[in-house]
């Protein structure tokens, strides 16, 4: 029997600004209240917690283009929530970020970076989240983190407001994709342009599960060994699992698809940072359903640090003996 120690920090990112709707800042003390620190420990890991980050304010936020909404906002915290993921990764933990809405990957990806330049990212979700803040239909940057990332789209993104400290630091190869369903004409533009790899809804359908983790390997690490930037948005998961979140969207994956992604992810040995975002508790119709949708981001981050539905992920070595 082997088992690997992980180390693992524990952020979490109360922010809100990526988007217009209340109460997603309360997604890390839900996902607390859940159980995480208890069972990542119950795991054999080793932890750091980081607490809940608080972020500059700033007062006087105007949109950009009278559309992009809180830019000098989402700069700054994602500036803050850079430094702190880069400190944790540079420290031998895996990250773990708890948001908040998506915004928050363009800081826990460019910390990432920072320790880690070869970092490769796998973006669970049923959004593409590529908008740029020219394309955008809703003016929410949590539409938008990718956009800011790719190095290859630069020259069509403007410099917002807040974000002149953001080095871009993904290349299209570098992407995966899973569980889309959502997609704008301008984003699905961008995909086929620059030869990103997606796996939708429809794909997973077609393909299985299995299939789509090991086209996802063979794309990402199949050449060359690299660190897994998860990129876990609960919407990928279907609204009835997660309903507490922003933007349901109808057609999502199973519980078994979702853990099955994570079960593989954590099989690689490969992942240094996991984003789980877009808890919103507030949106929830009962408290049920928030504790459902919190206690489902649990299990992907457990999952995802060697919890297996086979068990035996904690040494048991030897068996009581009768005397
Ligand atoms: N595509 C839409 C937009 O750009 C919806 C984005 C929804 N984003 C998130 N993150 N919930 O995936 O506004
Ligand atoms: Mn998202
Ligand atoms: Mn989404
Ligand atoms: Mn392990």
């Amino acid at each position: 029997l082997t088992r690997s120690v992980h180390s693992v920090a524990v952020v979490g990112a109360p922010f809100s600004r990526g988007q217009k709707k209340k109460g997603v800042e309360y997604g890390p003390a839900a996902i607390r209240e859940a159980g995480l620190l208890k069972r990542l420990s119950m795991l054999g890991c080793h932890l750091k917690d980081f607490g809940d980050l608080s972020f500059t304010n700033v007062p006087k936020d105007d949109p950009y283009n009278n559309l992009v909404v809180y830019p000098r906002s989402v700069g700054i915290a994602n500036q803050e929530l850079a430094e702190v993921v880069s400190r944790a990764v540079s420290g031998g933990y895996s990250c773990v970020t708890m948001g908040g809405d998506h915004s928050l990957a363009i800081g826990t990806i460019i910390g990432h970076a920072r320790h880690h330049p070869d970092l490769c990212v796998i973006w669970v979700d049923a959004h593409a989240d590529i908008n740029t803040p020219l394309t955008t239909v809703s003016g929410n940057i949590h539409g938008q983190p990718l956009s800011f990332l790719i190095r290859e789209l630069q020259d069509k993104v403007p410099q917002l407001p807040g974000f002149s400290w953001i080095k871009p630091c993904l290349s299209p190869p570098n992407i995966v994709y899973i569980g889309l369903r959502d997609v704008e004409p301008a984003e699905h533009f961008i995909l086929k342009s620059f030869d990103i790899q997606y796996f939708s809804m429809r794909d997973i359908d077609r393909l299985g599960i299995q299939k789509v983790m090991e086209q996802t390997f063979d794309r990402l690490i199949g050449k060359r060994k690299r660190p897994i930037h998860l990129s876990f948005d609960i919407d990928a998961f279907d609204p009835k699992l997660a309903p507490a979140t922003g933007t349901p969207v109808v057609g999502g994956l199973t519980y078994r698809e979702g853990l099955y992604i994570t079960e593989e992810i954590h099989s690689t040995g490969l992942l240094s940072a996991l984003d789980l975002v877009e808890v919103n508790p507030h949106l929830a119709t009962s408290e049920e359903e928030a504790k459902a949708t919190a206690s489902l981001a649990v299990d992907v981050i457990a999952s995802s640090f060697g919890q297996t539905r086979e068990g035996g992920h904690i040494a048991y070595d030897h068996l009581p003996t009768p005397s």
